[in-house]
């Protein structure tokens, strides 16, 4: 039985990545950090809580020591390293604590990696972040896109990013970057568009809300579902070399449409209830992504199966539920 250890389990990818893994009959080990309200730590694992192949151990990319008794203890096969202040606004907010987990977090990582169970095999959660306003003439961005961050966040990728290539190529370490673009779930936090768009759109319609209000409309994301791309995870540590791989949908959509769509659905009147503040823009913005996937679907086989709209709908459905039923 393989073993995988998932830093950021209780997140939204770590979720679906441990649904994933414990079905292809991997044993799960996973690292939450300390809440003091302790149903939040698992809210994301309800489906597998108590699984005879999951196992969850307390420690922190901020404490060496909590990483290195973990790793002593698991000796995995595979790493995927997921765990991240994930949020770009708040990176702006909070850029030092961000630096310290989304950048130095991965070499602490590393670091007691190369020194307990150098094998093992690494996925290392980069992001289409990293790319900020640089877009090839083609209008996509892929592996060979300058990186030219605009974030706190995209700047702590960054690192993450250029260090794991650098332990590959010093090391010999088996360490592959996924480069994903957004990907959204009803899992997603409430607080990044798509999710926050759903949520806050149910409970207008609901008469729980009067108003969505929100940034900057005209920015425009590849936006893709997060069950596809765990899969891409997994397939990267399969495959026989460690890389760098672009995952994306190849399709982008504004903000905007995001809206419309979701109103539409619901039969809102935006007029009536869309407003926008200054405080949801960030200081710098990143206007523009949208990802080229061919590396991936060529050397990996990977190909992205749900679309933008079916996921939006999904997320609206989960929104619905979780109001109407008097059992929540
Ligand atoms: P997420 O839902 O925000 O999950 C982040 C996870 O990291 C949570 O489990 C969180 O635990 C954990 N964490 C935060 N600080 C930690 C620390 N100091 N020590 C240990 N664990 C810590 O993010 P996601 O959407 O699943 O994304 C997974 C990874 O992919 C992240 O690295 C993210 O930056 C990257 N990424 C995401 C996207 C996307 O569109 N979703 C795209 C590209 C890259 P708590 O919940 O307990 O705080
Ligand atoms: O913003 C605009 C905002 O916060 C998307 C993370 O997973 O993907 C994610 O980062 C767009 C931006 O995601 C609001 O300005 C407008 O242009 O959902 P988001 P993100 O910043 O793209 C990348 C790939 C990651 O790696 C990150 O970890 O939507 N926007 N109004 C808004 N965004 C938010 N959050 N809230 C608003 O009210």
């Amino acid at each position: 039985m393989k073993k995988a250890l998932i830093t950021g389990i209780n997140g939204q990818d770590g979720s679906y990545l441990t649904e994933f893994l414990l079905d292809k009959g991997y044993e799960v080990w996973g690292i939450l950090k300390r809440n003091s309200v302790s149903e939040n730590q698992t809210y994301r694992l309800q489906s597998v809580y108590g699984h005879p192949h999951l196992k969850l151990e307390y420690a922190d990319l901020l404490d060496m020591a909590s990483l290195v008794r973990v790793l002593q203890l698991v000796q995995p096969d595979e790493i995927y390293n997921l765990a991240a202040q994930s949020h770009v606004r708040i990176s702006f907010d909070q850029p030092l604590y961000t630096a310290e987990i989304t950048g130095l977090g991965t070499l602490r990582l590393l670091e007691a990696v190369r020194l307990i169970c150098p094998s093992a095999k690494i996925y290392q959660a980069s992001s289409s972040e990293m790319f900020g306003n640089n877009i090839d003439e083609d209008g996509f961005q892929r592996e060979t896109t300058a990186l030219h961050p605009v974030s706190p966040y995209g700047c702590a990728k960054v690192f993450s990013h250029n260090i794991c290539k650098n332990y590959r190529n010093a090391y010999g370490m088996f360490i592959s970057n996924g480069i994903l673009f957004n990907h959204e779930s009803p899992r997603r936090g409430s607080n990044f568009v798509t999710n926050k768009v759903a949520k806050e759109a149910v409970r207008i319609k609901l008469g729980k809300a009067d108003h969505l209000v929100l940034g900057n409309l005209e920015a425009t994301r590849d936006w893709g579902h997060a069950k596809d791309y765990v899969q891409a995870m997994w397939m990267m540590l399969q495959h026989d070399q460690a890389d760098d791989f672009v995952c994306a949908t190849g399709k982008s959509h504004s903000v905007q449409y995001l809206v419309d769509y979701v109103f539409q659905r619901l039969g809102l009147d935006k007029e009536k209830h869309l407003k926008t503040d200054q405080k949801f823009y960030r200081p710098e913005e990143l206007k523009d992504l949208k990802g080229d996937a061919s590396k991936a679907k060529r050397i990996l086989g990977w190909q992205p199966s749900i679309s933008f709209e079916q996921m939006m709908d999904e997320m609206v459905d989960y929104w619905m539920e979780f109001y109407q039923n008097p059992q929540w």
